[in-house]
């Protein structure tokens, strides 16, 4: 076993009981979640442990619905978007490395069949909503009853912003300090704001240039702007939260921006350059920040890839509908 996966084994078994029960068929849905003060850099990249905490707020019902039972065969199978993966597919080898540090070694065939409700036309990542509903169905699966912290850090391994779609609404990961990543999850602001709404504005909706992963690696590497990220990022966290607690939207979104800029300014003075920002999204900027010394209060929380969401409340959604006719627009706080 390698070194990367002799920690990430420990760490399971630090929170797994050293036996797993025979699996029953399970269902879990998770949120997918946008990220308003951002996570960008890890201090390990093994256990997935971020240099600061970051914030995000999460998307309803667009997530992923996974389910996870006793497999047909003697083998697992994972069947996405109804349609069986090879095992050597990345997305499904992805989640067939995590299940297996998941069982610790223990042979237990499982099918495990996710599926995504989030348009591919959106261009956002499943990989919050895809582990978080994946460690839910799997602790379901076999009675575990860990809780939702629990099942926070396990998802983390898989990845950094799974931590926060186990919840819907305005969630925190703190960057916890422990070398050993037991306390760095996330944690639920119980806050509401039923007037918030993001919208999404496609603009390229084909892989990213560079994976997240590899982009955070290569901007803490070599990035000279990346020392001052990750206080500033850790002040945003706290300006955020605050806002939230007030309803002091203008904080908020003033906030969230200029820290979704700072990660990207980060990026871009990587050595190579890394920028996700294409022509399109530019423009949709420049759109805004014209529309905004007009009265428009609405915010850009760009995340590493090209496509552009904007935060704002209830009574902007017209004018965003009129300058931004393709987005889609979500209501994050609606009943469901
Ligand atoms: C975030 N992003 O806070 C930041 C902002 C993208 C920009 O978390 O390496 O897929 O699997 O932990 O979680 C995207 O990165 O990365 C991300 P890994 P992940 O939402």
């Amino acid at each position: 076993m390698s070194e990367t996966a002799q920690k990430q084994a420990a760490f399971f078994a630090g929170i797994l009981p050293l036996r797993l029960p025979a699996p029953r068929a399970a269902v879990a849905f998770a949120p997918s979640n946008i990220a308003l003060g951002k996570y960008w850099g890890k201090r390990d990249d093994t256990l997935n442990l971020p240099c600061n905490s970051s914030l995000s707020v999460s998307l309803g019902s667009m997530g992923t619905t996974t389910k996870v039972s006793p497999a047909n065969a003697q083998k697992d199978e994972v069947i996405f978007n109804e349609r069986a993966l090879e095992a050597e597919n990345p997305f499904a080898s992805k989640i067939l490395r995590f299940t297996s540090l998941f069982r610790q070694g223990q042979t237990i065939p499982l099918r495990i069949e996710t599926e995504n409700s989030i348009p591919t036309a959106a261009g956002l990542a499943s990989s919050a909503s895809g582990f978080a509903a994946l460690v839910s169905a799997l602790d379901a699966a076999f009675s575990l009853d860990l809780s939702k912290e629990q099942q926070s850090c396990l998802a983390r391994i898989g990845s950094g912003s799974a931590t926060r779609s186990f919840w819907q609404g305005f969630v925190r990961w703190d960057r916890g300090n422990l070398q050993d990543g037991t306390d760095s999850y996330a944690v639920p602001l119980h806050a509401t704001l039923p007037e918030f709404r993001i919208a999404i504005i496609p603009v390229d909706t084909g892989p990213k240039s560079q994976s997240s992963r590899d982009g955070m690696n290569h901007t803490v590497s070599s990035s000279p702007l990346f020392s001052s990220w990750p206080d500033r990022a850790e002040a945003d966290c706290k300006i955020i939260e605050q806002a939230i607690m007030e309803r002091d939207f203008v904080m908020l979104g003033e906030t969230a921006e200029a820290n979704a800029l700072a990660m990207h300014a980060t990026m871009m003075a990587a050595r190579p350059a890394l920028c996700y920002l294409k022509h399109e999204s530019w423009r949709a900027l420049e759109t805004l920040w014209s529309a905004r010394k007009d009265g428009l209060q609405a915010y850009a929380p760009m995340d590493a890839g090209a496509n552009v969401k904007l935060i704002f409340l209830q009574d902007q959604e017209a004018d965003i509908k009129s300058l931004f006719p393709n987005a889609t627009i979500i209501e994050p706080f609606r009943e469901r």
